[in-house]
Protein backbone atom coordinates (compact mmCIF):
# COMPACT_ATOMS: atom_id res chain seq x y z
CA UNK A 1 0.00 0.00 0.00
CA UNK A 2 0.75 3.64 -0.61
CA UNK A 3 2.21 5.58 2.07
CA UNK A 4 -0.46 7.83 2.27
CA UNK A 5 -3.02 4.85 2.83
CA UNK A 6 -0.62 3.37 5.34
CA UNK A 7 -0.76 6.77 7.07
CA UNK A 8 -4.40 7.68 6.06
CA UNK A 9 -7.77 6.35 6.59
CA UNK A 10 -9.87 8.43 4.15
CA UNK A 11 -13.53 8.82 5.49
CA UNK A 12 -14.86 11.03 2.73
CA UNK A 13 -13.66 12.17 -0.36
CA UNK A 14 -12.70 15.59 -0.11
CA UNK A 15 -14.67 18.08 -0.55
CA UNK A 16 -13.19 20.17 -3.68
CA UNK A 17 -14.46 23.87 -3.33
CA UNK A 18 -13.51 25.61 0.01
CA UNK A 19 -16.31 28.10 1.75
CA UNK A 20 -16.03 31.61 0.45
CA UNK A 21 -14.19 30.66 -3.18
CA UNK A 22 -11.99 33.33 -4.41
CA UNK A 23 -11.12 33.87 -8.11
CA UNK A 24 -9.36 36.63 -8.96
CA UNK A 25 -8.66 37.39 -13.16
CA UNK A 26 -5.50 39.22 -14.33
CA UNK A 27 -2.09 38.27 -12.39
CA UNK A 28 -0.64 41.55 -13.05
CA UNK A 29 0.47 44.57 -10.58
CA UNK A 30 -3.35 45.01 -9.52
CA UNK A 31 -4.27 41.08 -9.07
CA UNK A 32 -1.29 40.00 -7.62
CA UNK A 33 -1.89 42.75 -4.94
CA UNK A 34 -5.51 42.01 -4.65
CA UNK A 35 -4.91 38.55 -4.28
CA UNK A 36 -2.17 38.55 -1.68
CA UNK A 37 -4.19 41.06 0.65
CA UNK A 38 -6.94 39.10 0.54
CA UNK A 39 -4.78 35.81 1.54
CA UNK A 40 -3.11 38.02 3.90
CA UNK A 41 -6.71 39.23 5.66
CA UNK A 42 -7.92 35.60 6.09
CA UNK A 43 -10.85 36.84 3.67
CA UNK A 44 -10.61 33.07 1.54
CA UNK A 45 -9.25 29.59 2.24
CA UNK A 46 -9.54 29.12 -1.32
CA UNK A 47 -7.94 31.35 -4.13
CA UNK A 48 -7.74 30.84 -7.71
CA UNK A 49 -6.07 33.13 -10.38
CA UNK A 50 -6.85 33.08 -14.05
CA UNK A 51 -4.76 34.93 -16.55
CA UNK A 52 -3.46 34.14 -20.26
CA UNK A 53 0.10 34.15 -19.69
CA UNK A 54 0.72 30.57 -18.60
CA UNK A 55 4.08 30.95 -17.13
CA UNK A 56 3.77 34.42 -15.61
CA UNK A 57 0.35 32.75 -13.68
CA UNK A 58 2.20 29.74 -12.62
CA UNK A 59 4.90 31.66 -11.15
CA UNK A 60 2.57 33.61 -9.46
CA UNK A 61 0.96 30.54 -8.02
CA UNK A 62 4.00 29.00 -7.19
CA UNK A 63 5.20 32.14 -5.21
CA UNK A 64 1.99 31.74 -3.03
CA UNK A 65 1.67 28.67 -2.29
CA UNK A 66 4.91 28.64 -1.07
CA UNK A 67 3.91 31.16 1.43
CA UNK A 68 0.87 29.25 2.70
CA UNK A 69 1.82 27.72 5.70
CA UNK A 70 1.76 31.68 6.72
CA UNK A 71 -1.49 32.11 5.44
CA UNK A 72 -3.49 30.06 7.46
CA UNK A 73 -3.19 27.12 5.19
CA UNK A 74 -5.20 28.97 1.87
CA UNK A 75 -6.01 26.53 -0.64
CA UNK A 76 -4.08 28.11 -3.69
CA UNK A 77 -4.95 27.29 -7.37
CA UNK A 78 -4.11 29.05 -11.00
CA UNK A 79 -4.99 28.24 -14.42
CA UNK A 80 -5.95 29.55 -17.94
CA UNK A 81 -9.15 27.11 -18.03
CA UNK A 82 -12.42 28.69 -16.03
CA UNK A 83 -13.55 25.23 -15.02
CA UNK A 84 -10.96 26.02 -11.97
CA UNK A 85 -12.73 28.69 -10.76
CA UNK A 86 -16.10 26.91 -10.55
CA UNK A 87 -18.29 27.84 -7.37
CA UNK A 88 -16.54 30.90 -6.34
CA UNK A 89 -18.53 33.50 -4.26
CA UNK A 90 -16.57 36.57 -5.66
CA UNK A 91 -14.88 36.88 -8.65
CA UNK A 92 -12.37 39.79 -8.39
CA UNK A 93 -11.60 41.25 -11.86
CA UNK A 94 -8.45 42.80 -12.84
CA UNK A 95 -7.55 42.06 -15.95
CA UNK A 96 -7.25 44.29 -19.11
CA UNK A 97 -4.65 47.07 -20.44
CA UNK A 98 -3.81 49.66 -17.69
CA UNK A 99 -3.39 53.07 -18.43
CA UNK A 100 -0.12 54.45 -20.10
CA UNK A 101 1.52 57.60 -19.14
CA UNK A 102 -0.80 60.85 -19.82
CA UNK A 103 -3.86 58.37 -20.93
CA UNK A 104 -7.16 58.65 -19.42
CA UNK A 105 -9.16 55.65 -17.82
CA UNK A 106 -11.72 56.38 -20.53
CA UNK A 107 -9.03 56.32 -22.71
CA UNK A 108 -8.54 52.13 -22.19
CA UNK A 109 -12.52 51.47 -22.85
CA UNK A 110 -13.45 49.39 -25.76
CA UNK A 111 -9.87 47.63 -25.38
CA UNK A 112 -11.06 46.31 -22.20
CA UNK A 113 -14.49 45.49 -23.29
CA UNK A 114 -12.96 43.60 -26.09
CA UNK A 115 -11.47 41.30 -23.02
CA UNK A 116 -13.92 41.20 -20.95
CA UNK A 117 -16.15 39.78 -23.50
CA UNK A 118 -13.41 36.61 -23.24
CA UNK A 119 -13.92 36.72 -19.48
CA UNK A 120 -17.54 37.37 -18.13
CA UNK A 121 -19.13 34.66 -19.40
CA UNK A 122 -16.70 32.09 -18.80
CA UNK A 123 -16.95 33.31 -14.83
CA UNK A 124 -20.48 33.20 -15.03
CA UNK A 125 -21.16 29.57 -16.83
CA UNK A 126 -18.72 27.81 -13.95
CA UNK A 127 -20.14 30.37 -11.29
CA UNK A 128 -23.40 31.26 -11.86
CA UNK A 129 -24.41 32.63 -8.37
CA UNK A 130 -21.45 34.30 -7.79
CA UNK A 131 -20.53 38.35 -7.13
CA UNK A 132 -18.62 39.69 -9.97
CA UNK A 133 -16.06 43.07 -8.76
CA UNK A 134 -14.78 44.86 -11.50
CA UNK A 135 -11.39 46.51 -10.95
CA UNK A 136 -10.23 47.34 -14.39
CA UNK A 137 -10.13 50.87 -15.91
CA UNK A 138 -12.14 52.88 -16.89
CA UNK A 139 -14.10 50.57 -13.87
CA UNK A 140 -17.43 52.29 -13.79
CA UNK A 141 -17.97 51.65 -17.28
CA UNK A 142 -16.61 48.30 -17.10
CA UNK A 143 -18.71 47.60 -14.36
CA UNK A 144 -22.22 48.04 -16.49
CA UNK A 145 -19.87 45.96 -19.41
CA UNK A 146 -19.89 43.37 -16.80
CA UNK A 147 -23.16 43.58 -16.08
CA UNK A 148 -24.86 43.84 -19.34
CA UNK A 149 -22.18 40.63 -20.30
CA UNK A 150 -23.00 38.45 -17.05
CA UNK A 151 -27.38 39.02 -16.94
CA UNK A 152 -26.34 38.54 -13.02
CA UNK A 153 -29.24 41.04 -11.17
CA UNK A 154 -27.76 44.48 -10.81
CA UNK A 155 -27.18 43.71 -6.69
CA UNK A 156 -24.34 41.08 -7.93
CA UNK A 157 -22.55 43.60 -10.12
CA UNK A 158 -19.87 45.82 -8.71
CA UNK A 159 -17.25 47.99 -9.24
CA UNK A 160 -14.78 48.83 -6.76
CA UNK A 161 -15.66 52.68 -7.73
CA UNK A 162 -14.52 55.16 -5.60
CA UNK A 163 -13.40 53.25 -2.50
CA UNK A 164 -10.03 53.88 -3.17
CA UNK A 165 -10.62 57.67 -4.16
CA UNK A 166 -12.33 58.02 -0.80
CA UNK A 167 -9.50 56.57 1.01
CA UNK A 168 -6.95 58.52 -1.20
CA UNK A 169 -9.38 61.25 0.78
CA UNK A 170 -9.50 59.62 3.85
CA UNK A 171 -5.49 59.99 3.93
CA UNK A 172 -5.38 63.19 2.82
CA UNK A 173 -7.48 64.17 5.94
CA UNK A 174 -5.96 62.47 8.30
CA UNK A 175 -2.61 64.06 7.18
CA UNK A 176 -3.94 67.88 7.43
CA UNK A 177 -5.83 67.32 10.70
CA UNK A 178 -3.02 64.47 12.13
CA UNK A 179 -6.40 62.70 12.99
CA UNK A 180 -6.43 58.84 11.55
CA UNK A 181 -7.64 58.22 7.92
CA UNK A 182 -10.29 56.22 9.90
CA UNK A 183 -11.79 58.83 11.67
CA UNK A 184 -11.50 61.40 9.56
CA UNK A 185 -15.44 60.66 7.45
CA UNK A 186 -15.55 61.89 3.90
CA UNK A 187 -16.77 59.96 0.83
CA UNK A 188 -15.82 60.90 -2.67
CA UNK A 189 -18.60 59.42 -5.00
CA UNK A 190 -19.39 59.33 -8.83
CA UNK A 191 -16.85 58.42 -11.27
CA UNK A 192 -13.86 56.68 -10.12
CA UNK A 193 -11.63 59.37 -11.99
CA UNK A 194 -11.15 62.56 -13.23
CA UNK A 195 -15.40 63.71 -12.63
CA UNK A 196 -15.14 62.04 -9.42
CA UNK A 197 -17.47 64.19 -6.92
CA UNK A 198 -16.37 65.40 -3.19
CA UNK A 199 -19.16 65.35 -0.80
CA UNK A 200 -17.94 68.66 1.68
CA UNK A 201 -21.14 68.73 2.86
CA UNK A 202 -20.60 65.27 4.91
CA UNK A 203 -17.04 65.75 5.73
CA UNK A 204 -16.98 64.95 9.20
CA UNK A 205 -14.32 64.26 12.46
CA UNK A 206 -16.63 62.89 15.18
CA UNK A 207 -19.95 63.91 14.00
CA UNK A 208 -18.60 67.70 14.01
CA UNK A 209 -18.70 69.16 9.77
CA UNK A 210 -16.07 70.83 8.61
CA UNK A 211 -18.97 72.83 6.63
CA UNK A 212 -19.83 73.96 9.77
CA UNK A 213 -16.47 75.43 10.44
CA UNK A 214 -15.45 76.53 6.97
CA UNK A 215 -18.69 77.44 5.11
CA UNK A 216 -16.71 77.17 2.02
CA UNK A 217 -14.58 74.72 2.34
CA UNK A 218 -14.19 72.68 -1.02
CA UNK A 219 -15.30 75.80 -3.04
CA UNK A 220 -13.06 78.51 -4.60
CA UNK A 221 -13.85 81.21 -1.95
CA UNK A 222 -12.32 78.93 0.52
CA UNK A 223 -9.31 80.78 1.55
CA UNK A 224 -7.18 77.51 3.25
CA UNK A 225 -7.74 75.51 -0.31
CA UNK A 226 -9.05 72.38 1.39
CA UNK A 227 -10.26 71.96 -2.21
CA UNK A 228 -6.85 70.96 -3.41
CA UNK A 229 -7.48 67.56 -1.32
CA UNK A 230 -9.84 66.77 -3.91
CA UNK A 231 -7.58 67.58 -6.88
CA UNK A 232 -4.87 65.56 -5.21
CA UNK A 233 -6.95 62.35 -4.98
CA UNK A 234 -7.94 62.82 -8.94
CA UNK A 235 -4.23 63.35 -9.96
CA UNK A 236 -3.28 60.78 -7.12
CA UNK A 237 -3.03 57.86 -9.90
CA UNK A 238 -1.91 60.32 -12.62
CA UNK A 239 1.44 60.68 -10.08
CA UNK A 240 1.78 57.20 -8.96
CA UNK A 241 1.81 55.87 -12.09
CA UNK A 242 4.68 58.46 -12.82
CA UNK A 243 6.55 57.64 -10.42
CA UNK A 244 6.35 53.90 -10.52
CA UNK A 245 4.93 52.84 -13.53
CA UNK A 246 1.52 51.48 -12.03
CA UNK A 247 -0.61 51.49 -9.15
CA UNK A 248 -0.93 48.28 -6.68
CA UNK A 249 -1.20 48.49 -3.06
CA UNK A 250 -3.57 50.69 -2.12
CA UNK A 251 -6.19 49.54 -4.41
CA UNK A 252 -5.04 45.81 -3.58
CA UNK A 253 -5.91 47.04 0.18
CA UNK A 254 -8.98 48.49 -0.61
CA UNK A 255 -10.10 45.08 -2.64
CA UNK A 256 -9.70 43.11 0.41
CA UNK A 257 -11.62 45.42 2.49
CA UNK A 258 -14.62 44.80 -0.05
CA UNK A 259 -14.11 41.33 -0.28
CA UNK A 260 -14.18 41.36 3.66
CA UNK A 261 -17.32 42.57 3.90
CA UNK A 262 -19.06 40.25 1.01
CA UNK A 263 -17.71 37.17 2.40
CA UNK A 264 -18.60 37.94 5.95
CA UNK A 265 -22.00 39.50 5.24
CA UNK A 266 -20.91 42.36 7.66
CA UNK A 267 -23.10 45.33 5.45
CA UNK A 268 -19.95 47.78 6.02
CA UNK A 269 -20.75 50.46 4.06
CA UNK A 270 -18.26 51.71 1.19
CA UNK A 271 -18.37 53.71 -1.81
CA UNK A 272 -18.62 51.26 -4.47
CA UNK A 273 -19.64 51.50 -8.30
CA UNK A 274 -23.70 50.43 -8.69
CA UNK A 275 -26.59 50.70 -10.99
CA UNK A 276 -27.38 54.65 -9.68
CA UNK A 277 -30.58 54.73 -12.00
CA UNK A 278 -33.49 56.56 -10.18
CA UNK A 279 -31.06 57.92 -8.11
CA UNK A 280 -30.24 61.60 -7.66
CA UNK A 281 -32.36 62.35 -10.61
CA UNK A 282 -29.94 59.78 -12.88
CA UNK A 283 -32.31 58.70 -15.59
CA UNK A 284 -29.67 56.46 -18.00
CA UNK A 285 -28.43 52.87 -17.03
CA UNK A 286 -24.96 53.28 -16.01
CA UNK A 287 -22.98 52.59 -12.78
CA UNK A 288 -21.02 55.34 -10.55
CA UNK A 289 -20.20 54.99 -6.95
CA UNK A 290 -22.92 55.71 -4.24
CA UNK A 291 -22.39 54.53 -0.27
CA UNK A 292 -23.79 51.05 -0.30
CA UNK A 293 -24.09 48.45 2.37
CA UNK A 294 -21.91 44.97 1.04
CA UNK A 295 -22.79 41.87 1.64
CA UNK A 296 -23.33 38.25 0.50
CA UNK A 297 -25.74 38.95 -2.12
CA UNK A 298 -23.24 42.12 -3.17
CA UNK A 299 -25.03 45.61 -2.64
CA UNK A 300 -27.54 45.11 0.45
CA UNK A 301 -28.61 48.62 0.66
CA UNK A 302 -27.57 52.36 -0.85
CA UNK A 303 -27.97 55.27 1.49
CA UNK A 304 -29.72 58.32 -0.12
CA UNK A 305 -26.95 60.86 0.99
CA UNK A 306 -28.76 63.88 1.47
CA UNK A 307 -26.93 66.51 -1.75
CA UNK A 308 -26.44 69.77 -2.22
CA UNK A 309 -27.41 71.15 -5.43
CA UNK A 310 -23.97 71.21 -7.00
CA UNK A 311 -23.36 68.02 -5.81
CA UNK A 312 -26.09 66.91 -7.44
CA UNK A 313 -25.53 68.07 -10.66
CA UNK A 314 -21.45 67.14 -10.50
CA UNK A 315 -22.64 63.56 -10.09
CA UNK A 316 -25.76 63.86 -13.03
CA UNK A 317 -22.65 65.80 -15.27
CA UNK A 318 -20.62 61.95 -14.79
CA UNK A 319 -23.61 60.23 -15.45
CA UNK A 320 -24.26 61.87 -18.94
CA UNK A 321 -20.59 61.51 -19.62
CA UNK A 322 -20.86 57.45 -18.92
CA UNK A 323 -23.95 57.11 -21.31
CA UNK A 324 -21.94 59.04 -24.02
CA UNK A 325 -19.01 56.76 -23.79
CA UNK A 326 -21.91 53.86 -23.23
CA UNK A 327 -23.55 53.90 -26.43
CA UNK A 328 -20.95 54.03 -28.68
CA UNK A 329 -19.23 50.30 -27.10
CA UNK A 330 -19.97 47.40 -29.48
CA UNK A 331 -20.43 44.47 -27.64
P1 LIG B 1 -1.08 44.64 -15.76
O1 LIG B 1 0.04 44.55 -14.78
O2 LIG B 1 -0.77 44.91 -17.18
O3 LIG B 1 -1.90 43.28 -15.65
C1 LIG B 1 -2.99 42.98 -16.44
C2 LIG B 1 -3.10 41.47 -16.51
O4 LIG B 1 -4.29 41.12 -17.23
C3 LIG B 1 -1.92 40.81 -17.22
O5 LIG B 1 -1.34 39.80 -16.41
C4 LIG B 1 -2.58 40.23 -18.46
O6 LIG B 1 -1.94 39.03 -18.93
C5 LIG B 1 -3.99 39.97 -17.98
N1 LIG B 1 -4.93 39.78 -19.07
C6 LIG B 1 -5.02 40.48 -20.24
N2 LIG B 1 -6.00 39.95 -21.00
C7 LIG B 1 -6.53 38.92 -20.31
C8 LIG B 1 -7.57 38.00 -20.57
N3 LIG B 1 -8.28 38.04 -21.70
N4 LIG B 1 -7.85 37.06 -19.65
C9 LIG B 1 -7.15 36.99 -18.49
N5 LIG B 1 -6.16 37.85 -18.19
C10 LIG B 1 -5.85 38.79 -19.09
O7 LIG B 1 -2.13 45.77 -15.31
P2 LIG B 1 -2.46 46.20 -13.82
O8 LIG B 1 -2.56 44.97 -13.00
O9 LIG B 1 -1.56 47.29 -13.39
O10 LIG B 1 -3.90 46.87 -14.01
C11 LIG B 1 -5.03 46.07 -14.27
C12 LIG B 1 -6.28 46.93 -14.44
O11 LIG B 1 -6.64 47.52 -13.18
C13 LIG B 1 -6.09 48.11 -15.39
O12 LIG B 1 -7.24 48.23 -16.21
C14 LIG B 1 -5.95 49.30 -14.46
O13 LIG B 1 -6.28 50.52 -15.08
C15 LIG B 1 -6.92 48.90 -13.37
N6 LIG B 1 -6.81 49.61 -12.10
C16 LIG B 1 -7.95 49.93 -11.46
C17 LIG B 1 -7.95 50.61 -10.26
C18 LIG B 1 -9.24 50.95 -9.60
O14 LIG B 1 -9.27 51.70 -8.60
N7 LIG B 1 -10.35 50.45 -10.07
C19 LIG B 1 -6.72 50.95 -9.66
C20 LIG B 1 -5.57 50.59 -10.27
C21 LIG B 1 -5.53 49.96 -11.57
Amino acid sequence: ALLKNKLLNAVIEPVSTGRNKVTVVGVGQVGMACAFSILSDNVTSDLVLVDVMEDKLRGEMMDLQHGSAFLKNAKINASTDYSATANSSLCVVTAGARQREGETRLDLVQRNTDIFKGIIPQLIKYSPETILLVVSNPVDILTYVAWKLSGLPKNRVIGSGTNLDSARFRFLLSQRLNVAPTSCHGWIIGEHGDTSVPVWSGVNVAGVRLRDLNENIGSDKDTENWGELHKQVVDSAYEVIKLKGYTSWAIGLSIANLASAILRNSNQVHAVSTMVTGYHGIENDVFLSLPCALGEGGVSSIVKQKLTESETALLQKSADMMHEVQKDLKF
